[in-house]
């Protein structure tokens, strides 16, 4: 996520198509590898500081990644041989993140009273679990997360919930896979986990051509989760169906869709950073 040398390469597993690594381990050459989807410098100009970890030294992502990492520690099952309502990898990538933010609490060159949770993908899905679970984290950015994330899953088009439980079996408790194709008779759908979030500012982002996590469908999720912010006094959105593109719309909840692919773009930050200084850095806290 940048070239500074004092960050410590991770030695955990990498998936082969990630840049710079060999073996599934990192190299050096790996080093700034995704510094274009990061915006470290433009976070320090604009007085914030930024934390990440590698999700794979938490829960390396891979089929049969759950026997390693914290969930083979702690209960010493893997994919298959888990509980059916044992987490899967975004509940230990989130229960992660929660980790992080015990540490940050005890660093005195943060606020942690408003740290803001952002992940993109399947980041985004593992950043909306920890800041449901997880009031301490003062707001939550959800950045193209899809399927399992901000998008409803009975609302079908693009990845699936039978798609999803397919090609990543070790993502979502097991009992998520009884739905698939079977998306109507699901008891929940992903607007109750933003409203979770709810009164915390909550930020929805989309791609136009993110076709796969789908654009309408979390805008559509962001909208039915509304009511819980208007009764909890949050303003409401402004507007009733998929706004513009490159067009924000709403505040402490808000949603923007911008033109282009799957991918966390400069553009996004800008609205990010407008967004957390509006209403995390110059809020006042309930
Ligand atoms: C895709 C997956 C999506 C999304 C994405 C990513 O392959 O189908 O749900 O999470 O990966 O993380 O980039």
């Amino acid at each position: 996520m940048h070239h500074d040398l004092g960050i410590t390469l991770s030695d955990g597993w990498m998936s082969s198509d990630a840049p710079g690594t060999k073996d599934h381990r990192s190299t050096e050459a790996a080093r700034g590898s995704d510094a274009a989807k990061w915006q470290v410098e433009e976070a320090i100009a604009r007085g914030y500081a930024t934390a990440t970890f590698w999700c794979g030294d938490v829960c390396p992502d891979r089929p049969d990644g759950l026997k390693d990492g914290f969930n083979g520690w702690l209960t010493k099952t893997g994919s298959s041989d888990r509980a059916p309502d044992a987490w899967g990898a975004i509940g230990i990538w989130a229960w992660g993140l929660s980790r992080a933010l015990d540490y940050l609490e005890t660093d005195s060159d943060i606020d942690a009273r408003r740290v803001t949770v952002h992940g993109h993908s399947r980041l985004g899905k593992a950043a909306l679990w920890a800041g449901a679970q997880d009031e301490r984290f003062a707001a939550v950015i959800s950045n193209e997360s899809g399927c399992g994330g901000a998008a409803l899953s009975k609302r079908i088009h693009g990845e699936s919930v039978g798609s999803i439980n397919t090609a990543f079996p070790h993502w979502f408790a097991r009992n998520f896979r009884q739905y698939g194709n079977r998306e109507a008779t699901l008891p929940i759908d992903q607007h109750e986990l933003l409203a979770l979030i709810a009164p915390r500012p909550l930020y929805v982002s989309s791609a136009e051509e993110d076709d796969w996590a789908g654009p309408r469908r979390e805008f559509l999720a962001v909208k039915a989760a509304e009511p819980v912010y208007r009764l909890l006094g949050v303003a409401a959105l402004g507007i009733d169906d998929v706004p513009p593109v490159n067009h924000p719309v709403g505040a402490d909840l808000r949603y923007h869709v911008r033109t282009g692919k799957h991918d966390l773009l400069g553009y996004d930050w800008a609205c990010y950073f407008d967004f957390t200084d509006q209403c995390v850095r110059r809020a006042t806290l309930k």
